[in-house]
């Protein structure tokens, strides 16, 4: 190692200083110390890296934590003679000896990185940069990887990157100024050259000794804080990972006993208009709407219903139990209050599952009761009229499937409610755990002391989904289609306005029942220029759509929906 950079120019260095050729020759304690350090450093960055990670993975996609994806990586490239001698060698921990020495090599190449970003920096960075994108394969390239799974390894690398730096321009700071002031007082055998070479006085050395103690304590301030926050947020999150990776795991493996009667879906329930809504929605594309900063993890196994307050009997059901009393499917179009007029906050499946009148009667509701506060497992509650869950003519169910799964995790898993005609913040409630047999006298729901009403009923409405606002449109034939809903009611007619012309009859799909929306579609013979065109609905009650627009709060929004249409060759 040839001298030449000063320690001066060093304690400045950063990402463009790459640290010289070589370093000063120095006390061999105080280089060991450093060095230590150093690798102290790199582990820290790399639980940095891990910490962030987790903490994205609990935003973005949960089964992308680089921890088990690397760890199921190398278990899936390890040869077999490996691991065949793994578990000769060591009994069946075949698994837990792989991982083991997986996480041996990280924690060597964490430190070889601390040392290398202090010595010769930027390849301490660099080689966690190159820890980032073999995390990054290994999350990307797993069976089933969800889309935003190649957050977390590249919110952790740049996190440990930038801890990496943080730590090594720090120390090297600390070194720097500690040997220019010990060299004028101490004259530590090695340092003297590098002294002399900075041109530091003696003079100054008790100042520069200050300033040496100030930025080693600059040093183990940073190191301290990024170890503690890394070690907290790392494991809140992976305990919160592993939770609910679990539970997707019990979810995959659990099968719901058939419906004893399914959903048949009736000839021209669905129109073939390009660009028109599916009428089953697919899960994943299923609007979520909740209060839960983190999906709620409930296992089956555990779960327990209480159906309490006014009631001749408590009623506690388990998950098994409650599967037992035999599933049906029912179609059912969920629609949230905040849904603005054209807007896609509803959405419809096929759900499996129990009616909530059954269960009910099994607890026998006290005669004064109105209303069920059901309650989910973190706190959410929502108020349903006790008539609307005991009405044989109406299908609220206790919903363990959606379209042939079991219920996905963030859409209530294992149990939520449904019930046809109520907006969902009054009926729908995910990761079910209680019903409370109440009065609307006596009990609020969540949303009620927030500025909407404590009863809301969904309201008659329709939307244009084709063509779409700032789409231009040939002139000529073309089909001006959308989606209508009356649940519980049923839609009567759908009508289409071009401009300030008559209201045209459109084609409406079969209803598969009253409580699911219809599409509806009207051939338009487009002229060349801008069109307004506008949709409502008329329910079966002869009901028409209310025009008059209204916000979404207190209990939905109101007004007809229209679209600004371009017509151009
Ligand atoms: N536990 C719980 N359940 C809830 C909510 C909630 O915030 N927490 N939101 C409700 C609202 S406002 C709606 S519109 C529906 C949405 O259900 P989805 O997310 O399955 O579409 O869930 C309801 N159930
Ligand atoms: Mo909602």
């Amino acid at each position: 190692m040839a001298e030449s950079t000063t320690p001066t120019t060093r304690s400045g260095a950063s990402a463009a200083e790459p640290g010289g050729p070589g370093e000063a020759p120095r006390s061999g304690r105080d280089d060991r110390a450093t060095t230590a350090w150093a690798a102290v450093s790199g582990l820290i960055a790399a639980g940095a890296f891990l910490a962030a990670a987790e903490l994205a993975a609990v935003f973005t996609a949960r089964d992308a934590s680089p921890i088990l994806a690397v760890g199921a990586f190398v278990i899936d490239v390890v040869p077999q003679p490996v691991k065949e001698f793994a578990i000769a060698a060591f009994g069946f921990a075949d698994k837990a000896v792989l991982l083991g020495s997986l996480g041996l090599a990280v924690l060597v190449a964490s430190a070889i990185a601390g040392v290398l970003e202090l010595r010769r920096p930027p390849w301490g960075a660099v080689l966690l940069g190159v820890a980032g994108a073999l995390s990054l394969a290994a999350t990307v390239t797993r069976a089933g990887a969800e889309p935003l799974a190649w957050v977390p390894s590249v919110v952790g690398a740049v996190v440990g990157v930038v801890v990496l730096r943080l730590l090594a321009d720090r120390l090297r700071a600390s070194v720097g100024r500690t040997r220019r002031g010990s060299s004028g007082t101490s004259g530590t055998s090695g340092t003297t050259g590098t002294s002399a070479a900075t041109g530091t006085t003696g003079d100054a050395a008790p100042e520069a000794a200050r300033a040496g103690s100030v930025d080693r304590r600059g040093f183990f301030v940073v190191a301290a804080v990024a170890a503690a926050s890394a070690l907290v947020v790392g494991v809140g999150a992976r305990i919160s990972n592993a939770a609910s990776a679990s539970i997707d795991a019990i979810r995959s493996a659990l099968k719901l006993p058939a419906p004893r009667r399914t959903i048949a879906v009736p000839p021209g329930a669905e129109l073939d208009v390009p660009g028109l809504t599916p009428l089953i929605t697919p899960n994943a594309d299923f609007y979520r709407i909740d209060t839960a900063l983190t999906v709620p993890s409930v296992d089956p196994a555990s779960w327990r219903l209480v159906v309490d307050g006014l009631v001749g009997r408590r009623v506690e059901l388990t998950f098994d139990e409650l599967v037992a009393m035999g599933l049906d499917e029912y179609a059912v179009t969920l629609t949230c209050v905040s849904n603005e007029v054209g807007g896609d906050l509803l959405g419809t499946a096929v759900w499996l599952g129990v009616p909530v009148r059954d269960i009910l009667a099994m607890a026998e509701p006290d005669a004064d009761a109105d209303m069920v506060l059901s309650r989910s497992v973190d706190g959410f509650t929502a108020s349903t009229p006790l008539e609307a869950l005991t009405d044989p003519g109406r299908d609220a169910i206790l919903a363990v499937g959606m379209n042939g799964e079991p219920l996905p995790l963030d859409h209530g898993f294992p149990v939520r409610m449904v019930v046809p005609g109520l907006y969902g913040y009054v009926s729908a409630t995910k990761w079910l755990a209680e019903l409370k047999v109440t009065t609307f006298a006596a009990d609020e729901a969540y949303w009620t002391p927030r500025g909407y009403s404590a009863e809301a009923p969904i309201k008659l409405s329709s939307r244009i989904d084709t063509p779409r606002p700032g789409r231009a449109v040939p002139p000529g034939r073309t089909a001006i289609a959308g989606m209508a809903w009356a649940q519980h009611t049923g839609v009567e007619r759908v009508e289409v306005r071009i401009d300030d012309g008559p209201w045209q009859r459109a084609e409406v799909s079969t209803p598969i029942n009253a409580d699911t929306w219809v599409q509806w579609v009207l051939e338009w013979d487009a002229a060349p220029g801008t069109h307004y065109v506008t949709v409502r609905a008329v329910d079966r009650d002869g009901r028409v759509q209310v025009g008059e627009r209204a916000p979404v709060a207190p209990d939905g929004a109101t007004g007809w929906h229209r679209v600004l249409v371009t017509v151009t060759d």
